[in-house]
């Protein structure tokens, strides 16, 4: 079953696939819980924190710049998903809206059913990271995510929250979900920063 479906990296796409990761042709669905059920006209997205503070209803977050993107995904469970294709809005973009307190050091992301996980600014204030709301050219679906997630490409996929509806920059790191329940506080793929 699993040689169906998890295959050995191709030689060609070696260097694209981290340490001790399979890739799938799929896009398995890993969340923690329930999938919240989230209602577009109520739906909010706030930053708060060591920044000034904004709330973006959703229409106010369809007005900001739209952009294609293309990323591989690396969740910690060891399978990769290469080329994944996203709609969404750069978090350089959005974070354009705000002014960040000098001694913001970290940030750390808020979900609808309350997960939470944890980055520094210098992992989350890249450009190449974005809030997703389409997948492979479809509205992103509920249990991906939907309506919005953000994707942050370099690090394990556990650091891309599903159903954020938050941003809450601090001075100080502080730990997430998953991050307080042994997985490492950074999740390079790269150097299998897994565990802590
Ligand atoms: N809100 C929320 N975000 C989450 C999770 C979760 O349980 N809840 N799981 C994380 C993990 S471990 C992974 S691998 C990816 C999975 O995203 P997918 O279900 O779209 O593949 O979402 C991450 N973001
Ligand atoms: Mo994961």
């Amino acid at each position: 079953m699993l040689g169906k479906f998890f295959k050995k990296p191709d030689p060609s796409l070696g260097d694209r696939v981290p340490p001790g990761q399979h890739l799938t042709e799929g896009f398995p669905v890993l969340t923690y819980g329930p999938t919240p059920e989230i209602d577009l006209e109520t739906w909010q997205l706030k930053i708060w924190g060591l920044s000034s503070p904004l709330v973006l209803s959703w229409s106010e977050l369809m007005a900001l710049p739209q952009q294609e993107f293309t990323a591989d995904f690396h969740c910690v469970t060891r399978w990769s998903r290469l080329d994944a294709k996203w709609t969404g809005i750069k978090i350089t973009d959005l974070l354009n809206l705000v002014k960040l307190d000098p001694q913001a050091t970290h940030v750390l992301q808020h979900c609808y059913g309350g997960y939470t996980t944890n980055l520094p600014l210098s992992d989350f204030v890249r450009d190449e990271n974005f809030l997703a709301f389409r997948l492979f050219d479809e509205p992103l679906a509920p249990e991906h995510g939907g309506p919005l997630r953000s994707v942050v490409p370099h690090l394990y996929a556990w650091k891309s929250a599903k159903w954020i509806n938050g941003l809450e920059f601090l001075a100080q790191d502080e730990a997430g979900f998953w991050e307080r329940n042994g997985y490492h506080h950074r999740g390079d793929p790269w150097s299998e920063e897994r565990y802590s």
